[in-house]
C-alpha cells in the first residue's frame, strides 16, 4: 500500500441558509423558500430582526434580493441574486421569503454560524478537519479509512460506499466520460454554475438524460428507508454505470480505490449522523486530494456524495472548463485563456511548460502544471484557536482622542466589534473569555512607558459592558492628569475557559470521546498568555506601536530601557501586585495573565 496515497472529503451544506431558516419556521420540505438579504435602503434605517421577530416577508419583495435559493425553488427558475419578488413570480404565492435576521444595521449570521459550527464538530469525528467556510469543511480521512479496512468487514464497506456517485464511471454519449451538467456542478461555489447545477438535479433532469430514463434509474435502485431519512433533500441514486464499477469483483480493486471506498463510507455516516442529530443535509466529494474533492462534492447536489478514483480524473480534467478549478476562475484563468487559446484544464494540461512559463512565470507555471494534472500536495489544516482576540484603532495628529466622551465614542465602535467576535469563537470553540484588556498608545506614557500602556479587568461580555468596563479604565487612567491624549486604543479578549455545554450536547462530546473515529475536544487556554502565543490576525489589528513593542517582546528585547527581566515577568504575568497606579504597565504585560 502506498504511504502517499490520501482520502480527503468536501463536505458542503445544501442551501445552507434555506435549511436553517426551514428549520427555525418550520416550514414543510417541499415548500419552495428563499433567503433575502435585508433592504438596506429600509426607510427610518435597517431594523432589528432577531431570531424571535417575524421574519418572512410578505411585501416590500422587489427592494430584497436573495442571498440562498432552495432545491424547490430553483427548480422553477429562481436564482441566487434575483429580486425576492421574482421567486413570489416564478413559485407563486406559496413560497416563502424568510429575510436574513438584523442586528445593528447589519445582517446577523450568529445562527448561521451557529448551525454552521454544530454540523463541524459531528464532521470532526470523521478526522483531522478544515473549515473552509461557513458552510464547508475538508476532512482528511486517510487514518480513519485504513483503520476502517482494517477493522470492518469489506461487504458492509461496499453496501454503504455504493450509494455514492463515482464520478466519471459514465461515458456520456460516447464522447466523453462527464455529463455537462456535472462538470457545471463542479464550481458549486459559483453562484450561477450552482444554481444551474442543482436546478438541473432537483428537475432530475441532466443535458443527456430525459425525465422518464431518469424514473427507469429511481425505480430500478429504490430509496431505502435511511436514505429516505436524509432530508431536507433526497439523495439521487448513482448511475449504472457508478453501480456497476462498485459492483467489480474484489480482486479488481486497487488499494486507492478501497481506500476511497471506506472514505465513502465513512462520509455517508458522518454526513448521515448530520441528519439525524441536527436535521440537515450536505453533499460530498471524496478523492485523493483537496482540489479534487472541492471539485467533486458539487457534482451531485443535493444530499448526495460523489467519489473520484485517479483512474477517472484524468477524463474528468479533460473536459473540465479552466475557471472551474479553485485559483482559476478569475482574472488568471482568463489570462491563461486567452494568452494559451485554451478552454479545459486537460488542453492546459498538454501545454508545454515553456508556453506557460511564457504566461505566467516559473513559479506558476510549476503550479499550473500541477493542478492540470490533478495534483494539489494542500494539506488539511486543522484551525487552531486564537489565544486572544482583539480589536484596536490608531488617532493620529489632529484625530487624538481628548476627552472622555471621545473615547466613549470610539470604545462603543470597538466593543461591538469585540463583542461580536466573541460571540462567534463561542459558537466556533464552545469558550467565554474571563479578561479584558485596554491597550492605550498615548505621549503622556511617554516618559514612564515608551508610550503604550495597558490596563486589564474581569471580562463582562456584551458590547455596553465592555464598553463601560474599558471606559472606566480610561477613566482611571486619565484622572489625575491634565490635558491627555491618546493615539492608539485596542481592546481584547483572553483567558478563555470552556462553557459546559447543553445536555444534548453532553452527550455527544461524550460519544466524541469515545468515538475511535479521532475526537478533538476543546481545552481551555486559559494559561498565562505568551507574546509568542498571540494570533497573528489579532496582532495584526492591533495599533502598530503596540504590534511593534510585541515583536519586539518576542525576540526577547524589551523597547522600554533595556530591561530584559522585567519584560520577560511582565510577559508570564509575574508581576507582583495588581493593576494599581504606580505599577510599570508596560504594553508588553498586554496579553500577561490575570492577576
Ligand atoms: P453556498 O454553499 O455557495 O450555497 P448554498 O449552500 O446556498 O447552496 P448549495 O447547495 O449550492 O451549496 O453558500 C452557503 C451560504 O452562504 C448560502 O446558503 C448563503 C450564503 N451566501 C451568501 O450570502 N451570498 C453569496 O453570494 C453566496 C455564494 C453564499
Ligand atoms: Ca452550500
Ligand atoms: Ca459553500
Amino acid at each position: 500500500m502506498r504511504a502517499d496515497v490520501r482520502v480527503v472529503a468536501h463536505l458542503d451544506l445544501d442551501a445552507f441558509y434555506c435549511q436553517v431558516e426551514r428549520a427555525a419556521h418550520g416550514i414543510d420540505v417541499n415548500v419552495p423558500l428563499v433567503v433575502a438579504q435585508y433592504d438596506p435602503f429600509e426607510r427610518g434605517g435597517v431594523r432589528t430582526r432577531d431570531q424571535g421577530a417575524r421574519r418572512i416577508l410578505r411585501d416590500g419583495l422587489e427592494r430584497h434580493s436573495l442571498i440562498a435559493v432552495s432545491y424547490e425553488a430553483r427548480a422553477r427558475g429562481v436564482k441566487r441574486n434575483m429580486r425576492a419578488i421574482d421567486a413570489r413570480r416564478l413559485c407563486g404565492d406559496g413560497a416563502v421569503v424568510v429575510q436574513v435576521p438584523t442586528r445593528r444595521s447589519k445582517a446577523d449570521l450568529t445562527a448561521y454560524r451557529r448551525a454552521g459550527a454544530a454540523v463541524a464538530r459531528i464532521l470532526s469525528r470523521g478526522g483531522v478537519m478544515e473549515r473552509a467556510s461557513i458552510d464547508e469543511a475538508y476532512l482528511d480521512l486517510t487514518a480513519n479509512a485504513r483503520r476502517t479496512l482494517a477493522e470492518t468487514e469489506w461487504r458492509e464497506v461496499l453496501a454503504t460506499a455504493r450509494k455514492a456517485h463515482v464520478a466519471g464511471a459514465a461515458p456520456i454519449g460516447g464522447k466523453g466520460f462527464v455529463s455537462k451538467a456535472s462538470l457545471r456542478a463542479g464550481s458549486a461555489d459559483g453562484p450561477q454554475a450552482a444554481v444551474e447545477a442543482c436546478a438541473a438535479s432537483t428537475s432530475g433532469v441532466t443535458d443527456e438524460k430525459t425525465e422518464k430514463e431518469l424514473e427507469k434509474e429511481t425505480e430500478a435502485e429504490p430509496v431505502d428507508e435511511e436514505e429516505e431519512r436524509m432530508r431536507n433533500y433526497r439523495p439521487r441514486p448513482p448511475d449504472e454505470a457508478s453501480l456497476a464499477w462498485w459492483d467489480r469483483e474484489e480482486s479488481a480493486w486497487g488499494e486507492t480505490e478501497k481506500l476511497l471506498a471506506a472514505g465513502a463510507y465513512i462520509c455517508h455516516n458522518l454526513r448521515k449522523a448530520c441528519v439525524d442529530e441536527l436535521g440537515y443535509t450536505l453533499s460530498a466529494g471524496i478523492a485523493t486530494n483537496k482540489m479534487l474533492a472541492k471539485l467533486t462534492s458539487g457534482m451531485n447536489k443535493p444530499a448526495s456524495q460523489t467519489v473520484l478514483c485517479p483512474d477517472h480524473t484524468e477524463a474528468l480534467l479533460a473536459e473540465l472548463p479552466i475557471d472551474r478549478i479553485r485559483g482559476l476562475g478569475a482574472k488568471f484563468g482568463r489570462e491563461l485563456v486567452e494568452g494559451l487559446d485554451v478552454k479545459t484544464i486537460g488542453e492546459l494540461a498538454r501545454t508545454p511548460i515553456r508556453k506557460l512559463e511564457e504566461i505566467c512565470g516559473e513559479e506558476r507555471a510549476q503550479w499550473v502544471r500541477k493542478v492540470s494534472l490533478g495534483q494539489d500536495d494542500d494539506p488539511v489544516k486543522e484551525r487552531e484557536m486564537p489565544k486572544s482576540i482583539g480589536t484596536g484603532k490608531t488617532f493620529r495628529g489632529a484625530l487624538a482622542i481628548r476627552s472622555l466622551e471621545s473615547a466613549k465614542k470610539w470604545l462603543a465602535e470597538l466593543a461591538a466589534e469585540l463583542n461580536d467576535r466573541c460571540e462567534d469563537d463561542r459558537d466556533e470553540w464552545n469558550r467565554e473569555p474571563k479578561l479584558l484588556t485596554l491597550g492605550l498608545s498615548s505621549p503622556d506614557e511617554l516618559n514612564t512607558n515608551s508610550g503604550h500602556c495597558s490596563r486589564r479587568c474581569p471580562m463582562r461580555l456584551g458590547a455596553d459592558e465592555i464598553t463601560q468596563d474599558a471606559l472606566a479604565l480610561i477613566s482611571k487612567w486619565s484622572s489625575g492628569r491634565s490635558d491627555w491624549s491618546i493615539t492608539g486604543m485596542s481592546v481584547s479578549a483572553s483567558n478563555f475557559v470552556t462553557l459546559e455545554r447543553e445536555s444534548g450536547d453532553v452527550a455527544e462530546m461524550l460519544k466524541n470521546a469515545k468515538s475511535t473515529t479521532g475526537s478533538r475536544l476543546a481545552t481551555p487556554a486559559a494559561s498565562p498568555i505568551k507574546a509568542d502565543q498571540i494570533d497573528a490576525s489579532v496582532l495584526a489589528e492591533l495599533p502598530e506601536e503596540i504590534q511593534r513593542e510585541i515583536r519586539a517582546s518576542m525576540r526577547g528585547e524589551t523597547s522600554h530601557r533595556g530591561n530584559r527581566a522585567a519584560a520577560g515577568s511582565a510577559l508570564l504575568g509575574k508581576r507582583k501586585g495588581g493593576v494599581g497606579a504606580g505599577q510599570k504597565n508596560s504594553i508588553t504585560s498586554y496579553f500577561g495573565k490575570k492577576t
